[in-house]
C-alpha cells in the first residue's frame, strides 16, 4: 500500500500555447504527473473543460489543490476505481462541470502513473492490472494525420483530418514508412502550391492546403503512397468532424450546402476510389441514424468521436443503432481513467474497435501510447511526425512495443 501524500496542480502550456493543467500526485516517495490536453472540435457532451473568463485554468487548478486533494489524500494510490468514484461523487454533475474535466482527468491519470511507479511497472503494464480488455491487434495502427483542415487549419478543406495508416504490425516499420510518406507528400505539396505552403503546419502537424475540394487531400495522399512505393501497403483514414461544418440542417463546404444523403454518396465514392480504413464522425454528432445508414453500406469502419465522447452510455446507444464499428478514446472527454477503461471494455465486449487519440492542443505527455498499447487497441491517432508533442507519443509506442517483445 502507498498512500497519496500530496497532490499539486500547476499551470503549463499546450501545443497551441494555451494554458492547461499539470497534476503531480505523490505517493510516499513515488510520483506521477499528467499534463492535460485540450480539444478544438469538441463534442457537446464531452466533460467540461473549466476555464476562467480570460482562458486561464486557475479554477481547475484550485479545485485540484483544495477540494480533490482533501477528498483523496491518504487513500491507497492503487485504489484507482475508488479514487475515481470519490472524484465523480465530489463533482456530482453529469459532465464534471463543477470540478472541471481538466482537473479530474489530471488527477486520475497522475494517480495511475504514480501507482505504476510504486509498483516498479511501466504504465502499460500497470494499466493491464486495472482492466481486462479484449485486444484488436498486437500493436495499434498508427493514424498519422498529414493533411489538416476544418478547425485545425486555416484552409478551405472542410474535412478535419486526412491520415496515412501504414499497414504493418511493426511500429518501427510504420514510423520508417511515415518518414518516406512525409517526404513524398512534401514534394507533392511544394510542387502544387509552393515551398511556403509546404512549410506550413496545422495544429496536428499536417500540411495546410490553400485550395482544393474535399477530394484533393485523398488524391494527394494516394499520390504520396504511390510515389513512396507503398501501393497496397498503406491505408488512408479520415476524421471528417462533420459537426464543425454542420449549420441549419445542412453540411456547408466552400459555400455549397450538402444533405446527409449527399455526404453519404461522397463517402461511398471516396471508399470506391481510395484504400480507406476508417471514417470518423462523418455526420453531425446527433445523427446516429445517418452514421448507421453509412455503416450499413460499407465494411469500412465508421468511427464515433463527437458522437460517443468516450462515454459508455453514448457508446451503448451507438451500438444499439449499429452506428459505428469503432470509437475514439480520449480520456479527457470523459474525465476519469476508470470511466475511460469502462467504455473501452464495453466497446471490446461488443466487438467495437478502440482508437486511442490525442487532442489538437497537446502536451508532451505520452500516456496515451501506453493506453493504446496496453489493451491492443486498433489504432493510436496522434498527428504527424512534424510536431514534437506528437512524435513523443509515437516514439513511446515504439519503445514499449519493443520492450514487450
Ligand atoms: C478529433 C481531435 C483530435 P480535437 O476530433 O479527433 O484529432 O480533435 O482535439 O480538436 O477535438
Ligand atoms: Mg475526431
Amino acid at each position: 500500500m502507498h498512500k497519496i501524500t500530496d497532490i499539486i496542480a500547476r499551470e503549463t502550456s499546450d501545443s497551441r500555447g494555451r494554458p492547461t493543467v499539470s497534476v503531480t500526485v505523490h505517493a510516499d516517495e513515488h510520483e506521477g504527473t499528467f499534463d492535460v490536453p485540450s480539444g478544438a472540435s469538441t463534442g457537446s457532451l464531452e466533460a467540461c473543460e473549466l476555464r476562467d473568463s480570460d482562458g486561464r485554468v486557475s479554477r481547475a487548478i484550485d479545485n485540484v489543490n483544495t477540494l480533490i486533494k482533501r477528498e483523496i489524500a491518504g487513500m491507497d494510490v492503487h485504489d484507482q476505481s475508488q479514487i475515481d468514484a470519490k472524484i465523480i461523487a465530489l463533482d456530482g454533475t453529469v459532465n464534471k462541470s463543477k470540478l472541471g474535466g481538466n482537473a479530474t482527468i489530471g488527477v486520475s491519470i497522475a494517480v495511475a502513473k504514480a501507482a505504476a511507479k510504486a509498483e516498479g511497472m511501466e504504465p502499460f503494464e500497470y494499466l493491464r492490472q486495472l482492466a481486462d480488455i479484449k485486444p484488436s491487434r498486437k500493436t495499434p495502427y498508427l493514424y498519422l494525420n498529414y493533411i489538416n483542415g476544418g478547425k485545425h487549419a486555416k484552409s478551405p478543406i472542410a474535412f478535419q483530418e486526412h491520415m496515412l495508416v501504414p499497414d504493418t504490425n511493426s511500429v518501427t516499420e510504420a514510423l520508417e514508412m511515415a518518414e518516406v510518406l512525409e517526404k513524398a507528400l512534401y514534394e507533392i505539396v511544394a510542387k502544387k502550391y509552393g515551398a511556403e505552403t509546404a512549410a506550413e503546419v496545422g495544429d496536428e502537424g499536417g500540411y495546410v492546403l490553400p485550395e482544393g475540394t474535399y477530394e484533393t487531400p485523398f488524391e494527394l495522399s494516394a499520390q504520396a503512397i504511390h510515389d513512396s512505393g507503398y501501393d497496397g501497403k498503406c491505408f488512408i483514414a479520415a476524421d471528417v468532424a462533420a459537426s464543425s461544418f454542420f449549420s441549419e440542417g445542412a453540411y456547408v463546404m466552400q459555400g455549397e450546402r450538402y444533405s446527409a444523403d449527399d455526404l453519404r454518396e461522397i463517402y461511398l465514392s471516396l471508399i470506391k476510389k481510395f484504400s480507406i480504413l476508417s471514417i470518423e464522425d462523418p455526420f453531425f454528432e446527433e445523427s446516429f441514424e445517418d452514421f448507421a445508414k453509412l455503416q450499413k453500406q460499407t465494411d469500412v469502419r465508421i468511427v464515433g468521436d463527437d458522437l460517443t465522447v468516450t462515454n459508455k452510455a453514448m457508446l451503448t446507444r451507438a451500438i444499439g443503432t449499429c452506428s459505428v464499428r469503432a470509437i475514439i478514446i480520449k480520456p479527457n472527454q470523459i474525465g476519469t481513467l476508470s470511466e475511460t477503461l469502462d467504455t473501452m471494455h464495453e466497446a471490446r465486449s461488443r466487438d467495437v474497435d478502440c482508437i486511442v487519440s490525442h487532442r489538437s492542443g497537446e502536451t508532451n505527455d505520452d500516456f496515451i501510447a501506453d493506453l493504446a498499447f496496453a489493451f491492443g487497441c486498433f489504432g493510436l491517432k496522434t498527428g504527424s511526425l512534424r510536431k514534437p508533442e506528437r512524435v513523443i507519443k509515437y516514439k513511446r509506442l515504439e519503445k514499449i512495443s519493443s520492450l514487450a517483445e
